[in-house]
């Protein structure tokens, strides 16, 4: 494989490890612990994994010689560290006893139930040490949830003769990585599973977990391209720019991007959906700020908009649980008719409400909505161009406007999507580092016999060898939701908090932002150099950790 200057200088890079992972560990037990919400019903679900205590890992004399293999399964999207996590398994695995072998199974968890693996030497590791993407081994994203698919898997580890599978993932992942953890409990199979926090869309989070990996990096590389942009925006000073971020859900993306670049508007979902906005509430409140701005003879601008927006405006996001139920169990009935006659079956199908705001939507986004979901369910907000959609109903508005004399400006708009080009990039510092930490952590997890646990990494403000490490089990994360029609237990997702620190930061600032030109060009990732500009976290980590 031909290198890059870069990548065989990154290659070399030591990831900083807590000081307390450096040499042998022993536990430290926490109390015992119970999920956020819906008790009874997780407790009765994961009688074997339910009530366990969060685990410290503290510096021990004696060092153990544990003789085990590991599996390891890259689940969901890519996220910039993924590769150091198993580096982080590997090294620590081999230093446990360098009899042990990792084996990773290929193109996420369908590897396991298809007994498609490799063995993990130290030089395919070697080749991957602080790169970016997930081409190691491959990424999927097959749910794990059937007995039958959990049965097959088994075979393979008896095979290889595995202790424990690693699942690197986000909410739904870890959510399966728990299930099987459970399932393995309850046969007494002997077989141990430990989840690993992955996600750019910084929603797998909690009062244990600080941030998933692959949100400070993606997040760095964005604000970079936004603040390239921005400085075009306000070289040129003809373009209103209309920049979607990835984020299927939450907006931790676009807020922190905005708090690294301070743009002119940045759409805040959970905001929206607490104040209950409607598609032409924002666009109104957008066309206002192109407005201001034009009468002080700026026709420029920049806008972030989270993908997931459209799922969090209540009239939508209402549509898009009854054709979720819809789709579920009538699917098949309208998914091969052509699209006219589809449109029909979903309105004549629809509650009055629903049908209403369904024939109000552009054809392109109604029908992205009444396509197949990702094998969790979830719409592919991705493929849903919002950027678009509302630089349309802008330039509608403001012709409006025009007419109405409330407006004199000229108004262009050009559309970027953001999500695809952070995903695989380096990983920052802080990620190369948090990640090798969850990799040895979870070894360690796995030679101290726990399952159903997620490592986890803390105090991650701190400069890395502060940082502490250790197991947060994975049923203190859950509550039962609605997904596919039934009630299923799931890690909570984190959504942006209205009171939360990073969001106050943005909304006490924003309506000089939308006025003033008040951009901020973050530049590239640095990798080398001081380390206020090389080691810092995100600033929503930091403002989220800050006393
Ligand atoms: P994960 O939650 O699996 O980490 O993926 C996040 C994400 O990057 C979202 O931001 C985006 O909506 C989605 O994946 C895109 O999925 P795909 O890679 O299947 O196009």
């Amino acid at each position: 494989m031909e290198k890059s200057a870069l990548q065989i200088s990154r290659s070399a890079y030591q990831p900083k490890l807590p000081k307390a992972l450096q040499g042998a560990v022993k536990i430290k037990e926490g109390n015992p612990t119970q999920s956020v919400d819906d008790q009874e019903d997780i407790k009765k679900l994961f009688p074997n994994t339910y009530g366990m205590p969060v685990v410290e890992f503290v510096p021990s004399e004696e060092a153990c010689n544990t003789k085990m293999n590991v599996g390891i399964i890259l689940s969901g999207g890519q996220a910039p560290g993924g590769h150091n996590v198993i580096t982080g398994l590997f090294d620590q695995v081999k230093k446990l006893n360098p009899e042990n072998r990792l084996y990773g199974f290929i193109l996420g968890p369908g590897g396991l139930v298809d007994h498609n693996y490799m063995e993990l030497t130290k030089d395919i590791i070697d080749e991957y040490r602080n790169t970016g993407g997930f081409d190691m081994i491959g990424s999927g994203r097959t749910k794990l949830e059937q007995v039958e698919q959990f049965e097959k898997g088994l075979e393979i580890i008896r095979e290889l003769d595995i202790k424990a599978i690693v699942i690197i993932g986000g909410d739904d992942s870890n959510t399966n990585a728990c299930v099987l953890a459970e399932y393995y409990a309850a046969k007494n199979y002997g077989v141990q599973v430990i989840g690993c926090p992955k996600t750019i869309d910084g929603d797998l989070k909690n009062a244990q977990i600080e941030t998933s990996f692959g949100f400070d990096t993606a997040t760095k590389t964005y604000a970079e391209l936004i603040g390239n942009i921005e400085r075009d925006c306000n070289s040129a000073r003809k373009y209103w720019h209309f920049i979607k971020v990835m984020g299927r859900s939450a907006s931790h993306i676009a807020l922190e991007c905005a708090l690294q670049c301070q743009p002119n508007i940045c759409i805040v979902s959970e905001e929206v959906e607490q104040k209950d906005m409607t598609l032409n509430q924002i666009v109104d409140q957008l066309c206002e700020a192109i407005a201001y701005r034009a009468a002080q003879g700026n026709n420029f601008g920049t806008v972030i908009i989270p993908e997931g927006l459209i799922e969090f405006i209540p009239a939508i996001g209402r549509l898009i649980q009854e054709l979720n139920d819809l789709l579920a169990a009538h699917g098949a009935d309208y998914k091969d008719l052509d699209k006219t006659a589809q449109r029909e079956y979903i309105i004549s199908h629809l509650s009055k409400e629903n049908a209403a705001t369904f024939e109000t939507l552009p054809e392109g986004v109604a029908r992205q909505l009444s396509l197949d979901r990702d094998p969790h369910g979830n719409v592919q907000v991705s493929l849903i161009e919002t950027e678009k959609l509302l630089s349309e109903m802008c330039e509608a508005r403001l012709a409006q406007w025009k007419k109405e004399g409330k407006y004199v400006g000229k108004f262009a708009a050009l559309h970027h999507f953001f999500g695809y080009e952070g995903r695989c990039a380096a990983p920052s510092n802080f990620d190369a580092d948090y990640c090798y930490a969850l990799g040895t952590s979870a070894a360690q997890l796995i030679a101290n016999g726990k399952t159903g646990y997620m490592a986890i990494v803390q105090n991650t403000t701190a400069p890395a060898d502060e940082w502490v490490a250790g197991g947060v089990p994975i049923t203190m994360m859950m509550n039962m939701e609605r997904r596919n029609g039934e009630m299923k237990p799931v890690i909570r997702k984190a959504l942006v908090e209205l009171e939360g620190k990073p969001f106050k930061a943005f909304a006490a600032v924003r309506d000089r932002w939308a006025k003033e030109t008040c951009y901020v060009y973050p530049g590239p990732i640095q990798y080398w150099g001081p380390s206020e500009v090389c080691d810092q976290p995100t600033k929503t980590l930091s403002l989220e950790q800050s006393k």
